[in-house]
């Protein structure tokens, strides 16, 4: 008996995996059907649909780190054997973006999105003195289109191809103490625009079973020439893996994983004086990094006509940075997404 019991609980369960194999075809119309909030461009749209977005980020940078080694902020200060006359150490940052998207095609996706950036710096002196320095301002539009090249059951590929737009500003100034009350030019972090037209690429993967959804994405940024000020800001390269579990018809959960290549600056604004602050000094700018993200999705088409909400907590597992910088400690998104 025990053992036709067995046989019947392995079939059964069989069945069951066999069934969450079987979904007809990937939809976007379920909670995880959309990737988790921080990942862009991770979905195409049917012909005819529109999307509008909102998200939201903060982003917490706070304590100092050489390479894969936490150091104090007096430790990079001259009196302390140092090099520099400042340090950073915390900087807060928002940023609202507003994204746009419609398909034209079944296969094809047009993007639009734009973003508000605010952000304040605190600072300690050689002197033992600290203060703030603040920026704020519309950054950088980019404009892309995705293609969908695999449409199978339950899978799905598309790729992405954009140009980020220089319209965010590299001439944001602020008050120091070593200013003498005068604006001056804020170090590279304080800036909002790359100030060079930039492609964007991404190739994405979408699968998707009864209770799960997952994805992959590999997603390039590379700057073109050189801005105004005479530097280019490092090209991006990241991996960003994802899984969600269908808890609910409205409630998803997430997990992600990514990997993360920032190059450094290369150039150098003549305005800045490198021995100043460290972040005046490009020596100190790129990093490698691993991600994790936890995360949910909310999606009620019958409450919420069509809207959905997005929430993701993500940490650095590991971060490696060039020079010294400030470590990221976090970063929450929310996001908004509407489609018609
Ligand atoms: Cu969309």
């Amino acid at each position: 008996m025990k053992k036709i019991q067995l046989i019947i609980a392995l079939c059964a369960s069989t069945l069951m995996l066999a069934q969450d194999n079987n979904t007809t075809s990937y939809t976007t119309n379920r909670p995880d059907g959309h990737a988790p909030i921080s990942v862009m461009g991770d979905h195409t749209h049917n012909k005819g649909e529109w999307m509008v977005s909102y998200r939201f980020s903060t982003t917490t940078m706070e304590d100092l780190r050489r390479a894969n080694d936490d150091v104090t902020n007096e430790s990079v200060l001259l009196p302390n054997g140092g090099d520099y006359m400042v340090t950073p150490t915390e900087m807060p940052m928002n940023m609202h973006m507003i994204g746009a998207m419609y398909a034209p095609t079944d296969r094809l996706t047009l993007m639009a999105m734009g973003m508000y950036m605010d952000m304040t710096m605190d600072h300690l002196t050689a002197m033992g003195g600290m203060f703030t320095t603040e920026s704020s301002g519309f950054g950088d539009l980019s404009v892309s289109a995705m293609y969908k090249f695999i449409d199978t059951d339950s899978h799905k590929w598309h790729a992405q191809i954009g140009l980020s737009i220089p319209t965010g500003t590299i001439d944001n100034k602020d008050v120091t103490p070593a200013s003498m009350g005068n604006e001056v030019i804020l170090p590279y972090p304080m800036q909002i625009g790359s100030g060079t037209y930039d492609a964007i690429t991404a190739v994405t993967y979408l699968g998707q079973s009864d209770y799960f959804s997952w994805g992959s994405q590999l997603r390039g940024v590379f700057r073109t020439g050189e801005n105004e000020n005479d530097y280019r800001l490092g090209n991006q390269l990241g991996w960003n893996n994802w899984i969600a579990y269908r808890a609910t018809n409205w409630l998803s959960v997430s997990g992600r994983l990514q990997g993360l290549i920032q190059g450094g600056i290369r150039g150098a604004n003549p305005d800045l004086n490198p021995a100043m602050v460290i972040t005046a000094d490009t020596s100190n700018s790129g990093y490698d990094a691993l991600n994790a993200g936890f995360g949910f999705n909310i999606y009620a088409p019958e409450l919420l006509k069509g809207a959905r909400l997005g929430f993701e907590y993500a940490l650095p597992l590991q971060q490696n940075l060039n020079g010294v910088q400030l470590k990221n400690q976090d970063v929450i998104t929310v996001g908004l997404q509407y489609s018609f």
